[in-house]
């Protein structure tokens, strides 16, 4: 919940004078003859919260207070960036208003911030959608008011020059103008912007990395993210929701560049407003959300499970940190939802199955080892677990360097065999995912466990196929 600060009715004033040398507003601004409308602070939330739903049937002035502070947060795991945020916050808090509201927003420049800042809301019908009206510099307030018209979720952004860059860095959020009716009742109800980061070093790369005008130039994110960080939705922060229960999204795209293809694994939207609009769409697996645009999406959880929120250009989902997570607890529902039935082997005629565990391939030597082992890696592991075995926030553990993988060989061999979940610790993280058994055989195991073991600054030990034979057999004695 964001922190609101009173105003007293001398001070409004006093802001609607500094507004007026910034702003371009006709000098003769007297106050909206809504002087008669009750007055109200927003609630505002961070994401992935919402404020909670309207329910006055009448219009109302209602008061926002935003503060931009210019700030070091975390990107991804050992990555910071300067940010600069609406509310201190990357996306900028959640504002909630009702379709005829008037909406007095006092928008703050922090006085450690270096450059001047200003806000245009994607809901205002008004020039600039308020960009040079909230023109303020830092230490300086800003106030303009404006009368929500049209019912929809709105994007809201910096539009300081160049705009590029103050939306790069973090200045974006959502406005929802409720329709005067309200919109249905959901059971939860969640706040999730996409956006992209351009970073001088590359993805993963550790440190207080500076914006890259260069790569934003050519649209060459480095990091796709939803609520402002990599993995700020995964673990104890994915979102959660019960079986049985409706889940509103409410989703929006910052850019500064890329249109999302948003979509979550293994869930139908049941009902999308097309563009955050009016118009609503059934039965959607993929929806579009533009760059500067929005979409709301419902659905309701029928199964138990983590779904995964990705953008489906797939590569910013496993590769750029697009991933969040909704946990759906509850009872199976088998009839919906089977899980896996049966696994058997399937070996057409004539195939040599690669499942089989001993393969009768002559010995390598410790260099053939290592290269057929990053051959395998490149095959059947770092689509996870990243091409430099670094991971990914929060989802994938590192191999590189992992105190879990060095520690003991024949429980990372165990791992691949049978695949791997539960709570594991790796280099003092806590991951709770899941790893598919891979069907690999002993010598491609060992091969592959000798290259993660020999990499990325690892000194483990080489391992031969007689071992993962042995591990193997442990494994099926216990059955
Ligand atoms: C589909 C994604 C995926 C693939 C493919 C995958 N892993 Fe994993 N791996 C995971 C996840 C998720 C975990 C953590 C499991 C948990 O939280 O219980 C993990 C854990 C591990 C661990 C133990 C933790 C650590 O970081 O040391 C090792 C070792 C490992 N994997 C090796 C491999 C190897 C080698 C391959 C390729 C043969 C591979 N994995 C393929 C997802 C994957
Ligand atoms: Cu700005």
């Amino acid at each position: 919940m964001m922190k609101l600060r009173p105003f007293g009715i001398a001070l409004c004033s006093f802001l609607f004078a500094s507004a007026l040398v910034y702003g371009e507003s006709p000098p003769n601004v007297t106050p909206a003859a809504d002087g008669d409308l009750p007055v109200e602070e927003a609630v505002l939330t961070s994401a992935p919260q919402v404020p909670p739903p309207i329910t006055r049937r009448h219009p109302a002035r209602v008061k926002v207070d935003v503060e931009v502070v210019e700030k070091v947060m975390r990107l991804s795991d050992g990555v910071e960036y300067i940010m600069w945020g609406f509310g201190g916050t990357v996306p900028g808090p959640f504002i909630r208003v009702r379709e005829g509201d008037t909406v007095e927003f006092h928008l703050h420049n922090h006085p450690s911030s270096k450059l001047p800042h200003n806000i245009d809301l994607h809901a205002v019908t008004g020039p600039g959608g308020g960009a040079a009206s909230s023109f303020t510099a830092p230490g300086h307030s800003s106030t303009f008011s404006f009368e929500v018209l049209n019912p929809g979720l709105f994007v809201y952004h910096c539009a300081t020059a160049p705009v590029g860059m103050h939306i790069a860095n973090g200045m974006y959020g959502l406005i929802l103008v409720e329709p005067k009716e309200g919109l249905p009742e959901v059971d939860r109800e969640y706040y999730v912007m996409q956006s992209e980061f351009y970073t001088t070093g590359g993805y993963g790369e550790e440190g207080l990395q500076p914006f890259s005008m260069e790569k934003a130039l050519r649209e060459d994110a480095d990091y796709v993210v939803f609520n402002g960080s990599v993995g700020s939705m995964v673990g104890d922060n994915a979102l959660r929701a019960d079986i049985g229960e409706t889940v509103r999204l409410f989703i929006g795209n910052g850019g500064p560049n890329l249109v999302s293809s948003f979509h979550v694994i293994g869930e139908i939207f049941d009902s999308v407003y097309v563009e955050g609009g009016t118009t609503v769409n059934k039965n959607v697996q993929t929806t579009m959300v533009p760059a500067g645009g929005s979409t709301i999406a419902e659905f309701r959880v029928e199964v138990p499970g983590t779904f995964i929120l990705v953008d489906h250009s797939i590569f910013r989902a496993f590769n750029k940190g697009a991933i969040g997570m909704l946990k759906v607890e509850g009872e199976e529902n088998l009839s919906i939802y089977s899980g896996k039935q049966e696994d058997t082997v399937y070996q057409p005629e004539g195939q040599v199955s690669t499942a089989t565990p001993d393969s009768t391939a002559p010995a390598l030597t410790p260099q053939q080892r290592l290269s057929e082992g990053e051959r395998i890696f490149n095959q059947s592991c770092f689509a996870c677990h990243q091409a430099n075995g670094q991971g990914l926030a929060g989802i994938f553990p590192p191999l590189a360097q992992s105190d879990y993988l060095l520690a003991d060989v024949d429980r990372a061999i165990r791992g691949i065999i049978e695949g791997q979940k539960g709570e594991m610790v790796v280099n003092g993280k806590t991951y709770n995912q899941i790893m598919p058994p891979q069907a690999l055989s002993n010598d491609e195991i060992a091969s592959v466990v000798s290259f993660v073991n020999r990499s990325w600054g690892n000194e483990g030990e080489m391992v031969e196929p007689d071992r993962v034979r042995k591990v193997r057999e442990s494994l099926s004695s216990h059955e």
